[in-house]
């Protein structure tokens, strides 16, 4: 691992990891002792944050798991948002194909009423676009830098969703994504028999122009979490890596590192400068586990049938906030 490597040269010349730790000044020397572990580019929080939020959904139809929202400061002073910052309680919804806890069941694309979907404009003079739209769990939709709409449903139940947009060509699709969490801060949710599993994310959509999710987008990460050794996280090629790292369980959850980074205000903008931003790594159906999900299923035509494929970061277990870019030409 370059990391490694790194870290022994650091080891070799005294001088330079004293400087290292001075600059960290962490709270206490336990944490001093990990943070030295870690020499990427973003910023480190250990342990559970504060929740600002408790829960922004209750489902009225069946079972959610509680979606709240935390805030965490690292040793800097900054206050990170996890597991996103988000505008689920002020934008408009995208509207849904399938949402249960809103009673709305339809069993294929037939019977969804495609002409109720409202049209944002971004270009008055464009072409109308329709999208599909499933994610795990929550995304916030942008074309060249108007926010279209956000999913109405934070964490569970699944639901998919349908949007339309007017515009020309070439325009640039700007995503945010978040794999939420139960134990805020933690990166974890209680599954499987584990108070502490490492949950999943994914996002997949079709557009009627022919764009799909694909490799050809890019996914950059913010919010990586549980981490127990800062010292399995690396960065290369501007790919922030966390695919050398374990999972929690129920001995070690609560004391789990998080890993933030900032977000420029105008990523979501058709200027923005993404070049040094990974490709998108691709995941199947079976990976994300949808093939028992009606939200998907009922509609699969429009997501792995249109051959589109769920994309995220590298890590779709470990990293919870992804930013997604696109441009079609
Ligand atoms: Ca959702
Ligand atoms: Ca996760
Ligand atoms: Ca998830």
């Amino acid at each position: 691992m370059k990391n490694e490597l790194f870290k022994n040269i650091l080891f070799s010349i005294g001088g330079i990891v004293m400087i290292g730790s001075t600059a960290m000044s962490c709270a206490s020397d336990d944490i001093q002792m990990h943070h030295d572990d870690y020499l990427g580019s973003g910023s480190i929080t250990q342990g559970a944050a504060t929740t600002v939020v408790s829960n922004l959904f209750t489902c009225q139809n069946g079972r959610s798991r509680v979606a709240g929202i935390g805030e965490i400061t690292d040793a800097q002073g900054t206050v990170w948002t996890v597991p996103g910052s988000n505008q689920f309680s002020s934008a408009p919804k995208a509207m849904d194909l399938y949402e249960q806890c809103a009673g709305i069941t339809p069993r294929n694309l037939a019977e969804v009423n495609q002409d109720d979907v409202p049209v944002v404009t971004v270009d008055p003079q464009g072409e109308v676009i329709t999208g599909y739209i499933f994610a795990d769990n929550y995304f916030e939709l942008y074309i060249n830098g108007k926010l279209i709409a956000v999913d109405s449903v934070p964490f569970t139940p699944f639901n998919s969703s349908i949007v339309k947009f007017k515009v020309s060509k070439p325009y640039t699709i700007a995503v945010k994504v978040i794999d939420w969490e139960e134990n805020l801060g933690l990166g974890s949710e209680n599954n499987r028999g584990n108070a502490y599993h490492a949950g999943d994310g994914g996002f997949i959509a079709s557009f009627s122009d022919g764009t799909v999710t694909n490799r050809d987008w890019q996914a950059q990460t913010f919010y990586t979490s549980p981490i127990l050794d800062l010292s399995c996280l690396s960065e290369k090629d501007g790919a922030r890596l966390s695919t050398d790292c374990g999972v929690t369980d129920e001995k070690n959850g609560q004391q789990a590192y998080a890993v933030h980074w900032t977000m420029a205000d105008n990523w979501m903008n058709e200027d923005f400068d993404s070049s040094t931003w990974p490709q998108a790594s691709l995941y199947s159906d079976d990976e994300i586990g949808v093939n028992n999900k009606k939200a998907y299923m009922n509609f699969i035509e429009k997501f792995s049938g249109a051959g589109a494929s769920f994309i995220w970061s590298t890590n779709v277990v470990l990293d919870n906030e992804v930013l997604l870019r696109y441009t079609v030409n």
